[in-house]
């Protein structure tokens, strides 16, 4: 039993501002205000420390795809906690789970994809795809093979590796990021910069820029190119049907790997196991984390391609590895989690329920006043806020609608995320209809909340 769970909030939150500091916080300003306590959580409710039951609209951070309260996690870690809480996978050894773990992996992937290395995080597992890509070319006598082309807008973490590859402008600004040697093109987000141009076309636009950019690098410099299939904290940013199958193309036309970044998309957010199945992308490698554990225990890895995993094995010792990859527990939960996805059906319940039936309402918003457009594939969705619905143009000072209307959407007992101007949701796969009827109901009074307010401060 934790000592502080008898404390009341204010307390709580004097002590957290004393001593906690927060990720992705202005510090002064969050303690000015005070945080938000979340005490606990069943399927896709919390529950705050003054009793408020609140829609979590985002799964935790994308993540709880098995929705909250899953005893049978805790007991699976329980038992691998007492069988062997901790053993390393350096040194010719290895342990139960993270065998177990690696075989089912390599069962659900691609065919092609056979293989796994294990470590903590997402962040852990695109600094791997750095290394790993970066030695496979070495390996194979082309040492100068070492750019890694992502995207703008992209995330990819936080470390100064996943900090590198994602394309957050705001992130680089701090610290003298990226690291040498990865660039970035332009992301296929048609609403926010598609101009005159026709959607697919648009996507065929984005995606030439992949070439032209290994053309100007040399395509015998470029190891690897990385991205979402959907844009997760960007916006989820849908790219176009045009624009998967055309970077397919450039990539095996100038044999440069595709990593496939399916920290969000894997395990079922889209109803297919990876986003690499549902757009036909054909990774070389895919990082994957949060929904591999629904956040139950934190685990990441990257799942390899036979073609690099045999690769790799001709460049004698990858030194590279972290003390937690494989961590027996979080192993243990990430097995009980996809037990759970497969035999509750949780991929088929998005493809064929909660997915459509979210998408018909969460299109029908898009009348709304406020909203530019609308769009969801799987449980993705984004609503764009704009002052002027016919012309596409953003209010003047990105991110103050899209806060204004966050902190309604709480006030209203629902969580969404602001990405600028850009509402998004993804919440547990687990969601069911009458859920989802009060998700829509939730963000509909949430935008006419936000509009009244606009209007009483003349913003509109
Ligand atoms: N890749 C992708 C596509 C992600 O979305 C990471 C890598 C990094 O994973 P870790 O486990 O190191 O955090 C992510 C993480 C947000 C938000 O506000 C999104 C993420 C993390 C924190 C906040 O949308 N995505």
């Amino acid at each position: 039993m934790l000592r502080f769970n008898q404390k009341p909030t204010a307390e709580l939150q004097r002590i957290d501002a004393d001593h906690h500091l927060h990720p992705f916080t202005d510090t002064k300003a969050l303690n000015a205000e005070g945080t938000r306590v979340i005490v606990r959580a069943k399927g896709i409710w919390l529950e705050d420390s003054d009793g408020n039951r609140i829609l979590d609209g985002m799964a935790g951070l994308w993540c709880v795809n098995v929705g909250y309260g899953r005893d049978e996690i805790g007991a699976a870690v329980e038992r691998q906690m007492r069988e062997l809480p901790y053993y390393n996978t350096f040194f010719k050894s290895t342990h139960v789970p993270a065998v177990e773990l690696a075989d089912k992996l390599a069962d659900l992937a691609p065919p092609h994809i056979n293989r796994v290395f294990f470590c903590g995080s997402g962040s852990e597992a695109n600094d791997t795809v750095i290394r790993m890509v970066r030695h496979f070319w070495a390996a194979q006598g082309q040492p100068d093979r070492q750019v890694i082309i992502g995207r703008k807008n992209a995330y990819h973490g936080s470390t100064i590796g996943g900090t590198s590859l994602g394309g957050m402008a705001a992130m680089h600004g701090q610290g003298g990021l990226p690291i040498p040697g990865i660039h970035h093109i332009d992301q296929p987000y048609w609403f926010g910069e598609g101009g005159d141009m026709d959607p697919e076309e648009f996507g065929i636009a984005r995606a030439r820029e992949l070439e032209k950019a290994i053309a100007d690098i040399g395509a015998d410099k470029v190891a690897a190119f990385i991205a979402e299939p959907i844009q997760g904290a960007g916006g989820v940013v849908i790219p176009p049907d045009s624009y998967w199958p055309e970077i397919g193309r450039i990539c095996k036309a100038h044999d440069i790997l595709l990593v496939a970044d399916e920290v969000i998309c894997g395990f079922g957010r889209l109803g297919t196991w990876f986003g690499s199945d549902y757009f036909s992308i054909e990774p070389d490698l895919m990082p994957v984390a949060k929904g591999l554990s629904s956040g139950y225990q934190p685990i990441g890895g990257v799942l390899v391609s036979d073609r690099v995993a045999e690769g790799l094995g001709e460049g004698g010792e990858f030194f590279h590895g972290y003390t937690y990859s494989a961590h027996p527990a979080c192993c243990a939960a990430a097995l009980e989690n996809i037990r759970i996805l497969e035999d509750e059906a949780i991929l088929q319940h998005v493809s064929t329920v909660a997915a459509p039936y979210l998408k018909d309402k969460w299109m029908a918003l898009a009348d709304h006043p406020l909203i530019g457009e609308s769009r969801m594939t799987g449980l993705m969705g984004a609503l764009e806020l704009v002052p002027n619905k016919p012309d596409r143009t953003r209010f003047p000072e990105v991110g103050k609608v899209g806060t204004l209307c966050r902190d309604h959407a709480f006030r209203n007992g629902l969580v969404m995320r602001a990405v600028g101007d850009t509402m998004v949701v993804a919440p547990p796969l687990v969601i069911d209809r009458n859920e989802i009827d009060q998700l829509a109901a939730l963000a509909e009074k949430t935008l006419d909340d936000t509009l009244a307010a606009l209007k009483a401060d003349g913003l509109l």
